[in-house]
């Protein structure tokens, strides 16, 4: 049976095709039952928008899972993107305690970081917490940005394969089970992910478009969750979930209005036919 009960708690950024806006229709697409849990609602994104609002929901969390558990509502998968407070952060170690079935997977994308620079409100406690976290779940899915705050790494734009093994290296020794490392890249036209299991790494190289794009990285992690709970291995799942992610920024290059997110909608019956 591979429909699943998957938990996703990330932010709701009202306006700019991240977050949940993204998650929740892949994960659904997916075919799995999805269950929201929004760690705050913003006007916007952080990046690129200024002035945009941000409505903290630190306070709903525990009383919501509180229902849920004297209901015994329970998952097959938690999946954490955006967290609007390191308050959060405790919480979701909560929840992995509780609201998870016999048998299910902690997924945590540490969305916090890009192009060597903290997000918006994001500082070095916030940091900390997250490390603490990462190395709880069973699979992480850190850019290298994400990685280096996450090791105390300096940042690099240009580096090669013995600096990626170090950080590797580094995500392990700390305590981080499973890797898939995003937006891997060697060469001027490519780009991949360096994906980590038992010991094991493997390397998934594909074309790379230039033109940066905000939101690829919740679609990525969208992307993996879905497929990999639908009985695929940990590389074949990040193997879709990086042709998709490819597809949803080819599918917006051509639009220079559309620089705040991807196009991913209309692409998402590829998706659905990967999964078959
Ligand atoms: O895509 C990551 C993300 C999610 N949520 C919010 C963000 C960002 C990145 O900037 O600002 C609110």
């Amino acid at each position: 049976m591979d429909y699943k009960r998957v938990l996703t708690v990330q932010d709701i950024s009202c306006f700019g095709q991240c977050s949940l806006t993204v998650a929740l229709p892949i994960l659904s697409a997916a075919g799995h039952e999805t269950v929201i849990l929004p760690s705050a609602v913003l006007s916007t994104h952080t990046g690129g928008f200024s002035g945009f609002t941000f409505c903290d929901l630190t306070g709903e969390i525990p009383k919501i899972t509180e229902h849920w558990l004297k209901e015994g509502i329970k998952f097959d998968a938690i999946y954490t993107g955006y967290l609007g407070s390191t308050t959060q952060i405790g919480y979701v170690k909560s929840m992995f305690k509780t609201l998870g079935k016999d048998k299910y997977i902690k997924i945590v994308d540490p969305a916090m970081a890009d192009n060597g620079k903290l997000y918006t409100g994001f500082n070095a406690e916030f940091v900390n917490e997250m490390k603490k976290l990462v190395y709880s779940a069973d699979i992480i899915l850190p850019n290298i940005t994400e990685a280096c705050f996450l090791t105390d790494t300096e940042y690099k734009e240009k580096y090669d394969e013995a600096y990626i093994d170090m950080l590797l290296s580094k995500l392990t020794a700390a305590g981080a089970k499973t890797v898939i490392l995003t937006g891997v890249s060697y060469s001027e036209d490519s780009t991949g992910v360096l994906v980590y299991e038992n010991g094991i790494k493997r390397y998934y190289k594909h074309r790379r478009n230039k033109r940066g794009s905000h939101g690829t990285g919740d679609v990525y992690a969208s992307a993996f969750v879905g497929a990999y709970l639908k009985n695929n291995d940990v590389y074949k799942s990040a193997v879709i979930a990086a042709d998709y992610t490819l597809l949803c920024i080819e599918n917006t290059a051509d639009d220079d209005s559309h620089r705040y997110g991807v196009k991913f909608e209309p692409v998402l019956p590829q998706y659905i036919e990967s999964l078959k």
